[in-house]
């Protein structure tokens, strides 16, 4: 055989050994690499399986609704953050958006996978932003006016005025996964005046704040507690002036105010989102 001919098939076959050798170490990587990513998005939602049981195992039964799109959220969110790319678009947008809702949540967002051994603190902080990024997604907003974060908190305001009733209100508002609003102090109250007023469209907001069952013993429907003593209330109220028996937030008037049950008002839902409600 001509010496040529036999130097071209060795080349030929080197290449082709070459071409086999390259193709076997790029399908290596690729499957290490998918697998490597699979292995670490089933590893964090296994992790946060176990200590959402945990902690749910001790927490209020509305809490466990959100279990399913809160996990199936915490694992895309891990899964595109792992990935280094957002596959679902629409729900990317949504995080984004929540992300940048305020610096804090995105401090917490960043700090969910390094400190996930300090659990305790962490799982509810993630919790709470998990809840946050799906009530995001499923507020009905032709309905409801939604507040920033306060101290692991919303709150959830009615665009719309109704009958105010404080057993139907209450309702709805745990429907939402909360109660009608219980001010524990005058940060709450300023917080949520804050709120209400940017709002407008309403001279009073209901709260769950009243002296239904005894006169001037002033309770809040959902938890029973006693509305605090010293809560700012307008001057010279609450008056009872005709039988006023619901607290609201009197709009103009910066304060508190007591009104007839059943007056046509917007009213405040309460919705804690993390481990302690
Ligand atoms: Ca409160
Ligand atoms: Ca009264
Ligand atoms: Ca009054």
């Amino acid at each position: 055989m001509n010496i040529v001919v036999v130097i071209i098939i060795i080349i030929i076959i080197i290449i082709i050994i070459v071409v086999v050798v390259v193709a076997v170490v790029v399908v290596v990587v690729v499957v290490v690499v998918v697998v490597v990513k699979v292995v670490v998005v089933l590893f964090v939602v296994f992790i946060v399986v176990i200590f959402l049981r945990i902690k749910l195992s001790f927490a209020p039964q509305n809490k466990t609704m959100m279990l399913i799109p809160a996990l199936f959220v915490l694992a895309s969110l891990y899964a595109s953050e792992v990935a280094g790319c957002c596959e679902m678009d629409t729900l990317c947008d949504k995080v984004d958006k929540a992300i940048n809702a305020t610096d804090r949540n995105y401090e917490l967002l960043q700090s969910m996978d390094r400190k996930i051994d300090n659990h305790d603190v962490q799982i509810c902080k993630v919790f709470v932003y998990v809840r946050l990024l799906v009530l995001e997604m499923t507020i009905d907003k032709t309905k409801w006016h939604m507040s920033d974060l306060y101290q692991d908190r919303i709150y959830l305001v009615t665009k719309a005025k109704q009958t105010f009733r404080l057993k139907s209100a209450n309702d709805v508002c745990k429907s939402q996964g909360g109660y009608l609003l219980e001010l524990d102090d005058n940060n709450e109250r300023r917080f949520t005046y804050r709120f209400v007023e940017k709002i407008g469209g309403s001279p009073h907001f209901g709260t769950g704040g009243n002296d239904v069952v005894k006169e001037g013993k002033w309770v809040y429907f959902n938890s029973g507690k006693p509305v605090p003593q010293d809560l700012k209330w307008i001057d010279g109220e609450p008056n009872n002036a005709g039988n006023e028996d619901c607290m609201i937030i009197g709009m103009g008037r910066k304060g508190l105010n007591d009104i007839s049950c059943g007056t046509n008002i917007k009213y405040v839902c309460e919705i804690p989102l993390g481990c302690d409600p």
